[in-house]
């Protein structure tokens, strides 16, 4: 009786791929329990000179598996049993459990159903029932796409069975759905997992050291980790250090700051600096400027907004002063002292932090002698600021005390190479020590 089931088993095997010895199992998309139809694509095999779908030649339920991903098979070898449809729910239907595993007591079931309902010794329930997963609830989604695009998505490293459904005929998976997927998870910033993934950080639980407490992380600054990461990750970047000697600026900022009246609004050197680079970004259009999504191309902006990294007690915000070149330092001084205080209680609009051009990070109200910015793509640089402080320098002929301003330049290297970026920077320098060429 048993052998008489087994025979009406249909058997799928490595069809004849041309005389090669050794084949490659890639991928088994089938599981145990799933139903498939003719020509759905069993496996996918691999030879050193192509990759190939096997189909199923039957319609029917899987009933055992023979093969895994990464096994070595040949002409002939078994892939997997099939209950052909016709036969499900029929006495003539196998019985999975006597195949799959020798039972202690005869399986009295005869067909599928009553196999994983009926109670024969645990032993066979066990085995039936690992047979035979009920496929709605325990089967994953095997993708159904061609070999190309398979190779296509491993390449990306991206397990294709988690694409969402194709945009081909009955749902097969195309290059673009792969493309669009791996698209939407860049734009999500959750990294991706799986072979070309960034091994993960380990989890670990910090409570067997010590006391600790879960603070959740302020939108803020969930969002400024997710958009770091990207940037961190797809840009190139290099920073480059020097100091401007703004000892004479310093001196015009005090006698500024003192003739203003008591409620008036001071100037900082932030807002000189503001003005230094976009003084220079004017002569270096490739600072002000974005890579088009391709890479094809330099999109070059002929406005000048400068983003300023504001500390706020929710994370850092960039809120964005627009037409620099237009507004004077007083305007400036107004405008940023608007902006800063609106982000700090929170009150930024989104329309207040678009549109940058390039963005200004000051540590130097708070102190450092140097850091290294990250750029706030799609910008192709940022400039950092850190203390000045009083330091001798050599004028040619004796130290002499100096205000030394320390800068720090990070640029995308697609974009920019370092001559640039350090003439770049040798133009904001030239402007700070001598505001007068703001002038020309
Ligand atoms: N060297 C020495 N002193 C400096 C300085 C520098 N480079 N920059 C600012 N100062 C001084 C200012 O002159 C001011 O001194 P007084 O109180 O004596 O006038 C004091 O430090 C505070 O300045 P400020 O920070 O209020 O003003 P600002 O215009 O320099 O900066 C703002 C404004 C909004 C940029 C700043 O308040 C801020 O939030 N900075 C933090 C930005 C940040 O967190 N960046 C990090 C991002 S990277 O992850």
């Amino acid at each position: 009786m048993t052998d008489k089931k087994i025979a009406n088993l249909i058997e799928i095997k490595v069809p004849d791929v041309g005389n090669v010895p050794s084949i490659d199992v890639v991928e088994v998309l089938i599981c145990v329990g799933e139903l498939i139809i003719i020509d759905q694509t069993v496996a996918t095999l691999e030879t050193d000179k192509a990759t190939m779908e096997l189909p199923s030649p039957v319609q029917g339920r899987i009933q055992q598996i023979f093969i895994k991903a990464g096994d070595k098979v040949q002409e002939g070898t078994l892939v997997a049993t099939v209950v052909p449809t016709e036969l499900e729910n029929t006495p003539q239907a196998p019985v999975v459990a006597e195949v799959l595993a020798p039972v202690t007591e005869p399986v009295l079931a005869t067909n599928i159903a009553s196999i994983a309902t009926a109670s024969p010794a645990p032993q066979s329930v066990k085995s039936a029932q690992q047979a035979l997963p009920i496929a709605s609830s325990t089967t994953t989604r095997k993708a159904h796409a061609s070999p190309a695009v398979r190779l296509f998505a491993r390449e990306l490293g991206v397990d294709i069975n988690k694409v969402s459904l194709g945009s081909g005929r009955k749902g097969r998976l195309l290059k673009e759905d792969v493309k669009e997927w791996v698209k939407k998870i860049m734009l999500d910033g959750k990294p991706v997992s799986g072979a070309a993934a960034i091994p993960a950080i380990p989890v670990i639980d910090f409570s067997v050291f010590g006391e600790i407490e879960a603070k959740s992380l302020s939108k803020i600054k969930k969002l400024t980790g997710q958009n770091l990461t990207r940037v961190w990750l797809n840009l190139p970047m290099v920073t480059y250090h020097d100091e401007a000697d703004i000892t004479d600026l310093e001196a015009f900022r005090s006698t500024l700051n003192a003739e203003k009246g008591k409620d008036e609004l001071k100037i900082t050197g932030l807002l000189f600096i503001i003005k230094a680079l976009v003084a220079a970004m004017q002569q270096f259009p490739s600072f002000n400027a974005s890579l088009s999504s391709d890479g094809e191309q330099l999109l070059l902006k002929k406005y000048f907004n400068i983003g300023i990294a504001v500390d706020t007690p929710n994370g850092l915000v960039v809120p964005v002063l627009r037409d620099v070149n237009n507004k004077s330092i007083n305007q400036l001084a107004l405008e940023l002292a608007e902006k800063s205080t609106k982000a700090r209680q929170g009150k930024l609009l989104p329309a207040d932090m678009q549109g940058g051009c390039m963005t200004i990070s000051s540590l130097g109200g708070i102190g450092g002698t140097a850091f290294t910015p990250i750029v706030n793509a799609p910008e192709v640089a940022i400039l950092g600021v850190t203390r000045a402080k009083m330091q001798p320098v050599w004028n040619g002929a004796e130290f002499v005390p100096r205000l030394m301003l320390p800068l720090d330049l990070t640029y995308d290297h697609r974009v920019i190479d370092g001559a640039e970026g350090a003439r770049f920077m040798s133009v904001v320098i030239q402007n700070l020590s001598d505001i007068r060429r703001l002038l020309l």
